[in-house]
């Protein structure tokens, strides 16, 4: 076993290589919750890996959060690797497992990565099932997935140009500022007020992290939420994992064609 996140995601791309035959991907997706359905319409599975199989990876034991890495074949020959397993900081294993995933995609050549999530949200328009693309982040989990002294820049972190072309393909697209927290509790409402007041409109567990690492890796960065939730204190009832679950099960079928819309408009810019 190496101690080495980076070396390890070498170990982990070697791997995929030699399952696949395919040497170098295009870009990576890892699909949150809401979002899993998306994976058919991305092009056919070359080979379907479950996640305990792959040097790093491990299956998660969070209901909704699958346990596979995928390369799919685009319609235009393009590679595909969706990461299906996501690692949260809350599982406990520290930040190293949580970036593991992208520095993978990276590994393996990928020039874009697809970041989605379900989360919760503080801008009262926008209601469960709502589609919000990632503008900018708050990283309030007080670590960084970065080893050593790198100063990565994160201006522009959510690439404008992927924003962009996401807008040409939804122009009812709305844009917002996403508050990573640690988890797994949910936010108390005061919390979810203090998020409010730095500019958070999305609140969730998990993107933060893996955009810090991504764009270490040199990634481009295109991130996309679905809001599941109102944030605490700002709907009536109390919230639940069923309601999250719920929620991405209704829009799955909007997001899967949204995605696999702007994974295609890709290929012309
Ligand atoms: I789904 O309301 C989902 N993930 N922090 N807050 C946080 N994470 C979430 C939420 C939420 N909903």
């Amino acid at each position: 076993m190496t101690s080495d996140p980076y070396e390890l995601a070498s170990k982990a791309a070697d791997h995929i290589r030699r399952e696949t035959q395919v040497d170098t991907i295009d870009l990576a997706l890892v699909l949150g919750s809401g979002w899993r359905d998306a994976e058919d319409l991305l092009g056919d599975a070359i080979v379907q890996l479950t996640a305990d199989s792959v040097p790093g990876f491990s299956t998660s034991g969070v209901a909704g959060h699958g346990g596979t890495l995928t390369v799919r074949r685009l319609a235009d020959g393009r590679h595909a690797l969706i990461l299906g397993a996501r690692t949260h900081l809350y599982e406990g294993r520290g930040v190293d497992p949580v970036a593991h995933g992208v520095r993978t995609a990276a590994k393996l050549g990928a020039s874009v990565l697809i970041l989605t999530n379900g989360c919760g949200s503080t801008v009262t328009d926008w209601t469960p099932g709502t589609a919000v693309l990632i503008k900018d982040h708050l990283n309030l989990t007080a670590v960084s997935p970065i080893r050593g002294a790198n100063f990565v820049d994160l201006t522009d972190a959510y690439s404008p140009r992927l924003r962009e072309l996401a807008k040409s393909i939804d122009p009812n697209l709305p844009e917002g500022v996403y508050a990573q927290f640690p988890g797994p509790h949910y936010e108390t409402p005061a919390e979810v007020q203090m998020a409010r007041l730095l500019g958070a409109d999305l609140v969730g567990m998990s993107t933060a992290l893996e955009t810090i690492a991504a764009r270490e890796a040199g990634l481009e960065v295109l991130g996309i939420s679905l809001v599941t939730n109102q944030a605490a204190g700002f709907s009536a009832a109390p919230l639940s994992h069923t309601e999250v679950l719920q929620a991405g099960a209704d829009a799955s079928a909007r997001l899967a064609k949204l995605l696999s819309d702007i994974v295609n408009g890709m290929k012309e810019s």
